[in-house]
């Protein structure tokens, strides 16, 4: 999914890791947990999932089977949570976090987060200035977080982090998403409608301008966040 010109740049500078940036840990109740304690573990080794149309767009290669292993965090409304990675951004991009509740009664190890039940909760987009340059504001992160909103009902979610990377987005299927979903046990909450709801797969067709898109050639004069409007509470 590279060029060999890039991938000995990108050994060169993060020497004696896998090949691709991961979300590996669940930061919440002021620290950051370990290695895949509450984020489901994939099979892929993160190497991007290229297919909105597949249910690896979800949880990633092999998250949807790995719930039994992860653990579930309790967090609470309205406090600081997000996931991190175990190297920086390196491709320019941009990032999503969606949520989505289990239904009550069902073990979120259990779930498979399958129907229109995400909605978004946090974005980090491109900077444009219409057409002179663009920048990427997700690359050099090391993670995400975001404020929990406080009306959010109480309940098991997952939180879903995607990288959307950019730089061979120009023809379809080009551009790559790296993602992992954590597991979290939410209390302390309200009675807020969290919104829009879309289905994972099924947000995306591969042809939003945000992610079908030549990022070089010219520069965009403008950008569109894949996906719906964030709910921030
Ligand atoms: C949910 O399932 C996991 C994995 O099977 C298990 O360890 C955990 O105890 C269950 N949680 C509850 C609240 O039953
Ligand atoms: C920029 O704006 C134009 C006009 O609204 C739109 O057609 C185009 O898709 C946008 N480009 C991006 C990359 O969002
Ligand atoms: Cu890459």
């Amino acid at each position: 999914m590279k060029t060999a010109s890039f991938f000995a740049l990108a050994s060169a500078l993060v020497p004696a890791v896998t090949a691709h940036y991961r979300w590996t840990s669940l930061i919440a109740n002021g620290g950051t947990t370990a290695e895949y304690e509450y984020v489901r573990v994939n099979t892929n080794d993160n190497s991007p999932v290229t297919d909105v149309t597949s249910t690896d767009l979800r949880c990633n290669v092999g998250g949807l089977d790995s719930g039994p292993e992860t653990s579930t965090d309790p967090v609470t409304a309205g406090s600081t949570v997000g996931l991190a990675l175990d190297q920086a951004i390196y491709h320019p991009g941009v990032v999503n976090v969606y949520m989505a509740k289990a239904p009550s009664g069902t073990n979120i190890s259990d779930w498979d987060g399958s129907g229109d039940v995400w909605f978004k909760v946090y974005q980090v987009t491109a900077v444009t200035d219409g057409g002179t340059s663009v920048s990427w504001p997700s690359v050099g992160m090391s993670q995400v977080t975001f404020t929990l909103p406080a009306d959010i009902p109480d309940g098991e979610y997952f939180i879903r982090a995607e990288d959307i990377a950019l730089h061979v987005a120009e023809t379809y299927g080009g551009a790559q998403f790296y993602i992992s979903c954590a597991q979290v046990s939410v209390t302390g909450g309200g009675n807020g409608t969290p919104g829009p709801l879309v289905a994972i797969p099924g947000v995306y067709t591969g042809y939003e301008p945000g992610i079908l898109i030549n990022i070089y050639d010219p520069i965009p004069a403008n950008y569109t966040q894949p996906g719906p409007a964030v709910w921030s509470g």
